[in-house]
């Protein structure tokens, strides 16, 4: 059985959380969620093609986080990109269409669940090179500092891609540059088939930045409020203009690596534990009904709005046409 390190940071002790906020954190939690179970039974469909990875599970880190947000901070992330998008508030058919490979997808159709982006909401993809991202993110935030805008980045990555040896390089050059760089790093505690602790003997994935200068904390990732409020620090930390920052989020995936994955190395009890006593979800559904902000009912209307919306995006994902022929020579270099 998993057992899971103790998070430095935890949410303030009788954190003043507005209901508005809860319910909003509820409603972008279970649009992920929905949102990834739709683009799951789609792929069973097989009217998704080629790799696919799903996100359910680790919701609070995204939602949380954006939540710190303010127009014109940037965001980059991994091939498991679909929550990031639809928490910088991407349109979900545009998503679900990409996903299906059609025309009215964020990428004509010709990127996939890996390879999206948006201008407008300053969301740089989706890359699916373990790290590749990473140093984009500081190329991102040295765009912010040579503008001297005090725009942030959020730069995400995996506890596998925590090993790289471009992670190391861009943080030298970051904190060398005093870059407004967050590092998400999202330990789900597994790259692929391997457990973060075969991988590594470092306890800590958030105090490699010592070595650099960074400063990191590792934060309970299941927990939304904890989240924002170690977001919350470390956005001001790089607005101030004090340089990079390192947040360890201890979380977790609920469905394998990607739709191919049949999950061997690790146990059903395991899993069910986090499901039942760890889910992001249900934690705020929680507070939100013990609290007295929301009675079932209340969160049952959500859910079906929520449900409408996946729908929606997936009867739009499945109807819009494919690339034209004529696509195949556009977009690309040669
Ligand atoms: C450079 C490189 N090496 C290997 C792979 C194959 N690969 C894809 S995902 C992955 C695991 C990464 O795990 P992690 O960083 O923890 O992210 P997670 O999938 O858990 O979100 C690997 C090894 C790759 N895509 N790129
Ligand atoms: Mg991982």
């Amino acid at each position: 059985m998993a057992t899971r390190k103790t998070p430095e940071t935890k949410a303030p002790e009788g954190a003043n959380v507005s209901k508005d906020e809860l319910l909003k954190f509820y409603r972008e939690m279970m649009l992920i969620r929905r949102f990834e179970e739709k683009a799951g039974q789609l792929y069973g469909m097989g009217q998704i093609g080629g790799f696919c990875h799903l996100y359910i599970g680790q919701e609070a880190v995204v939602c949380g986080l954006e939540a710190t947000a303010k127009p014109g901070d940037k965001r980059v992330t991994s091939y498991r990109d679909h929550g990031h998008m639809l928490a910088c508030g991407m349109d979900p058919k545009g998503v679900m269409a990409e996903l299906t490979g059609r025309e009215t997808g964020y990428s004509k159709g010709k990127g996939g669940s890996m390879h999206m982006f948006s201008k407008e909401k300053h969301f740089y993809g989706g890359h699916g090179i373990v790290g590749a991202q990473v140093p984009i993110g500081a190329g991102l935030a040295f765009s912010d500092k040579y503008l001297g805008t005090d725009n942030v980045t959020f730069t995400y990555f995996g506890d596998g891609a925590a090993n790289q040896g471009q992670v190391y390089e861009t943080y030298n050059m970051a904190e060398l540059w005093n870059l407004p760089v967050i590092f998400v790093i999202e330990n789900n505690q597994y790259a692929m088939g391997t457990s973060v602790k075969r991988a590594t003997k470092s306890p800590s994935l958030y105090g490699r930045g010592i070595a650099f200068g960074i400063p990191g904390e590792q934060v309970d990732g299941m927990d939304v409020l904890a989240v924002k409020a170690a977001g919350e620090k470390a956005v001001a930390h790089c607005r101030a203009g004090n340089g990079p920052y390192i947040l360890e989020m201890m979380t977790y995936r609920y469905r394998g690596h990607s739709m191919s994955d049949p999950a061997k190395y690790r146990t059903r009890e395991e899993v069910q534990n986090m499901r039942e006593h760890h889910d992001a979800i249900e934690h705020v559904r929680a507070l939100l009904l013990d609290g007295g902000h929301a009675s079932d009912d209340d969160l049952k209307t959500i859910d079906k709005e929520i449900k409408a919306i996946v729908n929606e995006a997936a009867e739009f994902a499945t109807t819009s046409p494919e690339p034209a022929l004529s696509e195949l020579w556009t977009d690309i270099y040669a």
